[in-house]
């Protein structure tokens, strides 16, 4: 149920996290958005997503110019390339829905990013945080999944370890679009020209923390710089199981009124499936911008 809406809402004190079973992911209590949020209590928040990188505050009740208001205090927001589906007057605001309109068309994007993969991995500048704000949830299915890409290169042994540092790998989302996206329409010439791949460290530092984390999904990662196809394709694979074993991962199970913020530059996450034709769900969604990605000075730190 939603938080009580006391007038202690919102004080930079009260602001404490419950975190998950797994290596990210917390419940943030004491926060009411549609209250005024002053700097020490946003700081508040800033550094519980630095230390969980999956925060989650429930029983919001959000505008879209408040959902954006808030985004922006994580730093600039981020128009997507993709630009259907958005608010005419608040284009930062995306809406992922499978709500049927009268024309029978959808109300927003439908079964986006069902693969592990970080937001904008693909461009030069990555996204920072994405945030999420459920407005109709299925009681069953819908998850979004969350692998913690520091904990799992924490985890990998030394000699690993030495063997990743200083390797970079191509990411692009042409690889395997059509095979992610059956249900879309092929990008044109045009936007698969518009959108080239990008080359990053497998291991990049986190800009806050400092912390090293792995940097690597199977389906936008075409390959390892430098490494032959056979063996790049093996190793790509073999990381991405590895980041998400069960023990590296925090399920999100959506509420009405939850607003989820997750950090780009230290996991992977994915959606899941749900009764598609029976349930609805609708979501807002904003994208905080990020930077380039950079290796950590000694990558094996
Ligand atoms: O729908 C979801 O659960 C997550 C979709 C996603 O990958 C995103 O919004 O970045
Ligand atoms: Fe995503």
């Amino acid at each position: 149920m939603d938080e009580p809406r006391t007038p202690a809402a919102n004080d930079a004190a009260r602001i404490h996290a419950t975190p998950s079973a797994a290596p990210i992911g917390a419940q943030v209590h004491g926060v009411d958005l549609a209250l005024p949020l002053g700097d020490a209590a946003f700081e508040r928040i800033l550094d519980l997503f630095h230390r969980h990188a999956v925060i989650v505050l429930r029983g919001q009740r959000l505008t879209p110019a408040q959902l954006v208001a808030f985004s922006a205090r994580f730093g600039p927001l981020d128009v997507h390339h993709m630009t259907e589906h958005v608010f005419p007057e608040l284009p930062q605001v995306r809406v992922l829905s499978n709500a049927k309109q009268k024309d029978g068309s959808t109300a927003g994007i439908t079964r986006g990013g069902m693969h592990w993969h970080s937001d904008l991995s693909y461009k030069p500048v990555t996204a920072l945080a994405t945030l999420l704000y459920g407005l109709e949830c299925p009681a069953e299915g819908a998850d979004t999944e969350f692998a913690s890409t520091t904990a799992a290169w924490a985890a990998l042994p030394e000699e690993a370890k030495a063997r990743l540092a200083g390797l970079t790998a191509v990411h692009d989302r042409n690889f395997r679009y059509s095979a992610l996206y059956p249900n879309r329409a092929p990008l044109t010439p045009e936007q698969v020209a518009g959108v080239p791949p990008a080359v990053h460290p497998l291991v990049v530092e986190h800009p806050a923390t400092r912390q090293p984390a792995l940097f690597v999904a199977k389906d936008v990662v075409s390959h390892v710089v430098g490494m032959d196809a056979a063996p790049s394709r093996v190793l790509i694979d073999e990381l991405e199981a590895f980041i998400t074993r069960p023990e590296f991962v925090h399920v999100h199970r959506w509420q009405a009124g939850d607003l989820v913020v997750w950090d780009n530059r230290c996991l992977l996450h994915r959606a899941t499936p749900y009764a598609f034709d029976r349930d609805v769900r609708t979501l807002w969604r904003t994208q905080v911008k990020g930077s380039a990605p950079r290796a950590p000075a000694i990558a094996s730190a």
